[in-house]
This record gives C-alpha cells, sequence and structure tokens, in this order.
C-alpha cells in the first residue's frame, strides 16, 4: 500500500498542529503507525493522497449517513454559497431545519443550533442547571459528550462518589461537580439518585453508547432513568449527537419509545457540515437567552449552509424508502461480517442499533465500559491494518462505532465481508 504522500504530510502535519491533527482520535494513536491523508470522497469511498480507494465505514464519524458529495447536498450548497455563507442575522433556512428536525423528535418542542456536539451538550447541561437551580450532573462510565470541561471525568473511588479530572485542565472542582455511574446499571442509578437528588440538576446518557464501540442499553434501563429523574424533578438529557438520525428517523428515544426532557444532536443534521443542537421542553427551552436568563451564543450557529446540507440531508432521511434501503445494506453486512468470522474460527461480539455498530474482540457480552475492555485490542490493531491494506476503512479504534450510508452498495458489501474473512484468518 503507496503511503510515501501520506507520511510527507503528516511529517509537515506535526510542525503546525498538535499531533499533526485536529482532532485526536485521527492520528491512529490506538492502532500505531500514521495517519493518512484524506484527498476526495464519493459516495461510499474515501481517496488518499497517494490514490489508494477505501470503502468508508467512519463516514466522518458519523454525519455523512447518505454518503460524500452526494449530489443533491452539492448542488443545494453550490446554489446556497452564492447567496453569502454567514449573515450573523435570522434567515428562513434555520426555521426550517428547526421544523424538519422537531418532526422527527417531538420532544424537542423548541431547538437553539449551536456548532458542533459538544456546544449541545455543554449548553443543554448549562439549561438544565439555570432550570433545576442545581449543581450535580450524574454522566455514566464509557459515554462521551465532546470536549465539555465537566464531562472529562472518571467515576472516583466507589463509583458514585465525585468524580475525578481525566484530563489535564480540568480543575477538581468542576469534576467534582459530575458523578460518574456504569452505564446499564439500574441499582446503582436509583441508590445514587435517592441519595444525591437534592444537588443533581441531570442526567446525560447516550443512550445507545457509540464512545465505547456500540452498546446496547438493558431492556428496562432507559425506563428506570425516566422514572427516577421523574421522581425526583432531575432532567434527563439524551445525547443523541451519533444516535439522532442514526439508529432510526426518530433516533434512540423513538427507537426505545423513552422521551427526554433535553435532547442534543449534531452529525447527521449538519449533513456533514459544523452543526449541533439542542431542545426539548418548551418551558424548559424559555429559560434560554434572550428569552430567558441562560446565556449561550455562537457567532456561525444557525449558517446558511450548514442550515442547507442539514435541510438537504433531513429531506432525504425523510422518505421511508431511506431507511428500509440502510436496513437492508446493514442487515447484509451485519450477516456476513458474522458468518466470516465464525468461519475463520474468531471469537467476536457483534451488536449494532440501526446503522451503527461495532466489532468487539471479546467472548464476553458486552454491556458496559468494563466489559467493552476484555476485547483484545492488539487483535483489534490487526485487524484495523488488515482490513485497511485491503481498502476498508474503519474505525481507528476498536472503542468506536462504525457506520454506513445510503451510497454503500452490494459489491462494497461483499468486498468488505470478503476482506474481512481473509483479515479474520489472518489473526
Ligand atoms: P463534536 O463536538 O465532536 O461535534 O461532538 C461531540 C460528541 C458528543 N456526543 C456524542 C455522543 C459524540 O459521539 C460526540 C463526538 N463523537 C466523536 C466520535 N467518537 C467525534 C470524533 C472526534 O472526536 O474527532
Amino acid at each position: 500500500m503507496k503511503i510515501k504522500k501520506s507520511q510527507k504530510l503528516y511529517k509537515k502535519a506535526l510542525k503546525s498542529m498538535p499531533g499533526g491533527v485536529n482532532s485526536p482520535v485521527r492520528a491512529f494513536k490506538a492502532v500505531g503507525g500514521n495517519p493518512i491523508f484524506i484527498e476526495r470522497a464519493k459516495g461510499s469511498k474515501l481517496y488518499d493522497v497517494d490514490g489508494n480507494q477505501y470503502i468508508d465505514y467512519v463516514l466522518s464519524w458519523g454525519p455523512l449517513i447518505l454518503g460524500h458529495a452526494y449530489p443533491s447536498v452539492v448542488k443545494a450548497l453550490s446554489k446556497a454559497i452564492e447567496k453569502g455563507t454567514s449573515y450573523g442575522a435570522p434567515t428562513r433556512l434555520e426555521i426550517e431545519l428547526a421544523e424538519l428536525v422537531k418532526a422527527a423528535f417531538p420532544s424537542m418542542e423548541k431547538i437553539r443550533m449551536v456548532n458542533s456536539g459538544t456546544e449541545a451538550t455543554m449548553s443543554a447541561i448549562r439549561v438544565a442547571r439555570g432550570f433545576t437551580n442545581r449543581s450535580k450532573v450524574i454522566k455514566f462510565e464509557g459515554c462521551y459528550h465532546g470536549h465539555v470541561d465537566g464531562l472529562l471525568v472518571s467515576a472516583g473511588s466507589g463509583g458514585a462518589t465525585l468524580g475525578i479530572p481525566d484530563s489535564l485542565g480540568v480543575p477538581n472542582s468542576y469534576a467534582a461537580e459530575t458523578i460518574v455511574l456504569p452505564f446499564n446499571d439500574k441499582e446503582a442509578f436509583k441508590s445514587t439518585v435517592k441519595e444525591h437528588w437534592r444537588d443533581i440538576a441531570c442526567v446525560i446518557i447516550e443512550p445507545i453508547v457509540g464512545n465505547m464501540g456500540c452498546i446496547l442499553p438493558k431492556e428496562d434501563f432507559l425506563i428506570a432513568l425516566r422514572e427516577e429523574t421523574e421522581k425526583y424533578g432531575i432532567l434527563l438529557i439524551f445525547d443523541e449527537v451519533m444516535t439522532g438520525f442514526r439508529v432510526s428517523f426518530g433516533g434512540a428515544q423513538s427507537y426505545y419509545g423513552v422521551k427526554p426532557d433535553l435532547t442534543c444532536l449534531g452529525k447527521v443534521i449538519g449533513g456533514g457540515l459544523p452543526v449541533g443542537a439542542y431542545g426539548g421542553k418548551r418551558e424548559i427551552m424559555q429559560m434560554v437567552a434572550p428569552e430567558g436568563a441562560v446565556y449561550q451564543a455562537g457567532t456561525l450557529s444557525g449558517n446558511p449552509l450548514a442550515m442547507t446540507a442539514g435541510i438537504e440531508t433531513l429531506k432525504i432521511l425523510k422518505k421511508s424508502s431511506t431507511y428500509k434501503r440502510l436496513e437492508k445494506t446493514m442487515a447484509h453486512l451485519e450477516e456476513g461480517l458474522r458468518e466470516a468470522a465464525k468461519r475463520a474460527g474468531i471469537k467476536v461480539k457483534f451488536y449494532r442499533a440501526g446503522t451503527m455498530f461495532c466489532t468487539y474482540f471479546t467472548d464476553i457480552e458486552v454491556i458496559d465500559a468494563k466489559t467493552a475492555k476484555t476485547s483484545d485490542t492488539e487483535k483489534f490493531k490487526k485487524f484495523f491494518w488488515g482490513m485497511l491494506q485491503k481498502g476498508i476503512y474503519i474505525a481507528p479504534s476498536q472503542f468506536e462505532a462504525g457506520f454506513i450510508s445510503l451510497s454503500h452498495n452490494i459489491k462494497d458489501i461483499e468486498k468488505t465481508i470478503e476482506a474481512a474473512y481473509k483479515t479474520f484468518k489472518e489473526l
């Protein structure tokens, strides 16, 4: 596999950017070696600067659910750009995207557009604290909600005690406002809330965890969160930045029929341009400036290009045939990967929700961060490079989710299954 040009660019990038990248996971630290630099993308394919072609299962970490440079999105963007890129003033496009989102997420009675998932979760927590006049936040181990200071926290000793920072630069005082609990542990949640509810503003959760691979909630876990938070006046925030429009048109909340008080979105609703959003009950969202006293703002929030890409993407997702096609492709890939591992005699655990999925190299059921970590990351590393060399680009970390797009065709899936079988055999 030719990688000379990527290596040259990487050396140059290291001189100007920390780790040569603008987001850590892109640096391939979890799999070793150096990142490949992408030249362009089209449909299900990535093309790197050395001319290698890959079938892409990262899709910019979820947003490109239609595929890269999707014709109607490109066409709409090229028209929109003629009208300018950003005005810092309201436009009809923001209303259009907000209404499209509301139609899919009825729990989001009012929405605020921001520029990233991190901004969405950070703002939703601030609103929850403003609304409840309480300061503590519960999060779950292995869930990632963006690089919000107070959420870069891992479980303190003894579970429900105060969190400890898991990033330099996060003051202990910030971490102390966060309680970290194990995902899928209903009892730990109930007892913590029973004891601390007076101080707890909100619970934030990835309803399906996409940042430890792909971990599904146990049957009654989300219902327990909803019931207990309701009981104690704690706001339930679903971080659907990854699951929104990915696990179904209405996200995980419609997939499981559990209605949160606030929802955070990102990725897909920007169609590949920078967008995030948060929203929920009218009575909560009226706390947000300029209507209410919780301040939140953004120069490029709701800008016309990002809105245009999001609107075009959601218009296509709205067609029911879209999810039928995505489901068919995903089921074909799932069956093929399971079969390939079995034929090659490799023990894997495969999980998926809609079109986000993960293959763990373990034979233990993965239900939380602890069990996810039983996966053999050395085996994953070999699998990653073996697949890359066969033209299949999967996430460069065992603890990330994979995605497919509307542009992935039968040929792509068959090639992927074949490559997986050969690579499983090589392990
Ligand atoms: P951004 O700020 O990166 O747009 O969104 C943060 C975020 C919030 N919530 C969830 C559930 C997320 O998955 C993310 C971002 N996901 C990672 C992938 N694991 C983005 C990739 C990256 O960090 O470069």
